[in-house]
């Protein structure tokens, strides 16, 4: 039999699909910086005339000031054009007390991540860093899925030569979603995005963030591991195979660079094909008992590679939790809750982890601050 709901809830339900269709469907976008001949950058923006989208090209260079656009719920800011940056580090080691906040993979949840970044006072009200000599790490997957991941990409790109101005800093690692639409897997880029390409005359919007472009670039030297103080810092997670196979933070950041930069003839192609499978950095999910299988890595494999990598304990994103969780007795720590709104509260569900003074926080966008153990 099927079930025919009343003519009234139909409307409703077409009327509630029709608005938030509107509210994902933002026309404008960008900018995009592809190179130019001769140096600097084209910026390219699908602009929202009130008569249909158009796009913007104008020529622009180091020093610039340029304007990402305000969302429904985040205001406009602004970001300055920069030479380009060194490779991220591979490590990075800073003063005992410094503060670290932890995110997982934002997928686009613009506005969510803004809101958890302001409660935790890392940026203010005008996404100004305000967090001083702390440190904000992604843990990758800013792209696909939501409908903000340029927003995103701009708001990281700024904050990270504001905080290292102030002594602090920002790292954004390379998750398996980066490498994806580097690469030209679009399966889930969001249609906001599908229509920019087609607007800006592009075969692929892969090719707005190549490696001649400013975000592509800057992309393709972030690290996909880092070593941060006694704790590793990745997308999906190192399998135990790194150790009999060698791997360090150092070894598998230059392969997945090489990777994104298509480097044509690489001196370890097998370790290029490691890095972009189920057990490479981006991908892994083996500390995690997935569909009632219990968890590849066991603690005795931990063991041996928190030894040879260094650490006491290792973060991941990638695979999904109902809340900030250690696994393994404190060897891993699992971060991602995925961001959400309720539609109808407004509500916000989105954790991160953070270090104050050496101890460790489970902390949320609605505020919530609540200490860790990690440790046995
Ligand atoms: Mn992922």
């Amino acid at each position: 039999m099927t079930h025919r709901p009343p003519v009234r809830g139909t409307a409703w339900l077409a009327l509630l699909l029709v608005l938030s269709f509107a509210a994902s469907s933002q026309v404008a976008d960008g900018p995009y910086l592809t190179g130019a001949e001769g140096g600097g950058w084209i910026a390219h923006w699908i602009e929202d005339t009130g008569a249909g989208p158009r796009a913007r090209r104008e020529p622009v260079r180091e020093g610039d000031l340029l304007t990402i656009s305000a969302t429904a719920r985040v205001p406009a800011f602004e970001v300055r054009l920069r030479p380009p940056d060194p490779p991220a580090p591979d490590a990075i080691r800073t003063a005992a007390g410094t503060p670290l906040l932890v995110v997982a993979d934002t997928h686009g949840e613009y506005d969510i991540l803004v809101q958890l970044l302001q409660r935790q006072h890392v940026i203010d009200e005008r996404l100004r860093w305000s967090f001083g000599r702390g440190h904000l790490v992604l843990l990758g997957d800013v792209f696909d899925r939501g409908a903000h991941q340029i927003e995103i990409l701009w708001l990281m790109y700024q904050l990270q030569a504001d905080a290292a101005a102030a002594g602090g800093g920002v790292e954004l690692l390379i998750g398996n979603h980066e490498a994806m639409v580097m690469r030209g897997d679009l399966r889930y880029l969001h249609p906001r995005y599908a229509r920019t390409a087609q607007l800006l005359g592009v075969d692929s919007y892969a090719a707005l963030l190549d490696a001649d472009s400013l975000l592509g670039h800057w992309l393709r030297g972030r690290a996909a591991v880092l070593q941060f103080d006694d704790v590793l810092l990745v997308h999906g997670g190192i399998s135990p195979q790194a150790v009999t196979r060698g791997l360090t933070a150092a070894r598998l950041n230059r392969a997945v660079r090489e990777v994104l930069m298509g480097v044509a003839d690489p001196a370890d192609p097998e370790l290029h094909d490691f890095v972009m499978r189920s057990h490479g950095p981006l991908w892994y999910r083996g500390y995690f008992a997935l569909d009632g299988a219990p968890a590849e890595a066991r603690r005795d494999d931990m063991d041996a590679l928190l030894r040879h990598l260094g650490v006491n304990t290792i973060f991941v994103g990638h695979t999904k939790v109902p809340k900030v969780t250690p696994l393994h007795g404190g060897r891993v720590v699992a971060v991602q809750v995925y961001p959400e709104r309720d539609q109808d509260s407004g509500t916000v569900t989105m954790e991160a982890v953070r270090r104050d003074a050496g101890r460790w926080y489970r902390v949320a966008a609605d505020g919530l601050r609540e200490p860790v153990t990690i440790d046995d």
